[in-house]
């Protein structure tokens, strides 16, 4: 018998029943949860492949007066406004329309879809046709609402430390949320790999296009991760997959992942708190439900534990 390891399984169970006793902490299945833990702590670091979502993930979704921060594209609309208040006029009505179509429980994602084509592409075009330069995007980062949630960048820092690859899924801006990377940590850390939309420039450094395919909260999948396969096939070994997000569109980010083991899903919930239809949902989807959580630590727990 390992006694190393039989260390670590007593201390799945101490941090699981101490996490359920949180009231902002949602498992529906404990066991199964458990026994994800157990499954990857037993094979290590080495197996070990993180999948976040950023916005309002590594994100924080309101600051301490209860106030929604921005998302990656966010920081277009928020800044719009001081260059071009037109522009910035049509960003919010875009938002106002478009943000309650996407967490709509009453809708199929089917449904939503092409609301959500309709949004990035509208969106985007605006970008395109301001003809915004690096250098402005990067003040744009500098004057912006984007927060990252307390303990991001020290959960980032021991992923670093240990060589687990982080990979960024993002339907917000690839660029933007390299450029936030390096302003707030100096650079953007090495295990770090992004699948989002990229904003391409000219030659005089202006926005000219976007990536394709495009990348929206609905088609986090398959989809959209054929042009990653090499990326996949280079960290194959890694088959447990602790995943983060906070939409319904997070869950299955995992598919590029040749894999034959788990996947251990936290999910943020950042909706109303009296939805319980929403927040069944999110239970039923994630194995663990952090409820207004404004922190990594419950992360950087299940992280410890499973790295070391
Ligand atoms: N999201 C998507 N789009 C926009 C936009 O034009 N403005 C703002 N403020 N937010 C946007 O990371 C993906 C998240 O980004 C938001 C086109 C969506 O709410 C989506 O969940
Ligand atoms: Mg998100």
């Amino acid at each position: 018998i390992d006694l190393e390891k039989l260390k670590y399984v007593d201390s799945i169970g101490v941090l699981l029943e101490s996490l359920s006793s949180l009231p902002q902490v949602r498992i529906a299945d404990p066991a199964s949860m458990a026994a994800k833990m157990r499954q990857m702590v037993a094979a290590g670091n080495k197996k070990l492949l993180v999948i976040s979502d950023f916005d309002f993930t590594l994100s924080r979704y309101a600051n301490e007066s209860g106030e929604r921060l921005s998302t990656t594209h966010g920081v277009f609309d928020d800044n719009a406004a001081r260059v071009d208040p037109e522009l910035g006029k049509k960003f919010d009505e875009l938002r106002m329309k478009y943000y309650p179509i996407e967490f709509d429980p009453k809708l199929t994602v089917e449904e939503k879809i092409p609301h959500m084509e309709a949004w990035w592409g509208t969106s985007h075009g605006y970008i395109v046709q301001s003809g915004f330069t690096r250098a402005m995007i990067e003040d744009f980062v500098r004057k912006s609402r984007v927060v990252l949630r307390d303990g991001a960048s020290e959960l980032m820092q021991s992923m670093e430390a240990v060589g687990t690859p982080l990979v960024i899924f993002s339907a917000g801006i690839g660029n933007v949320i390299e450029i936030f990377l390096r302003q707030k940590l100096g650079s953007v850390p090495r295990n770090v790999h992004f699948i989002s939309n990229m904003i391409l420039f000219d030659s005089n450094d202006k926005a000219c296009a976007f990536s394709e395919p495009l990348i929206h909260t609905f088609c986090k999948n398959s989809s959209v991760i054929q042009k990653e396969a090499s990326f996949f096939h280079q960290i194959a070994g890694r088959s447990n997959v602790i995943l983060m997000g906070d939409s319904m569109g997070d869950i299955h980010m995992d598919v590029g992942v040749e894999k034959d083991g788990p996947t251990l899903r936290i999910g943020f919930y950042n909706g109303d708190v009296n939805d319980e239809a929403s927040l069944d949902h999110y239970m039923a989807a994630y194995d663990i439900v952090l409820v207004h959580d404004s922190t990594m630590n419950v992360p950087q727990r299940i992280f410890d534990l499973v790295s070391k």
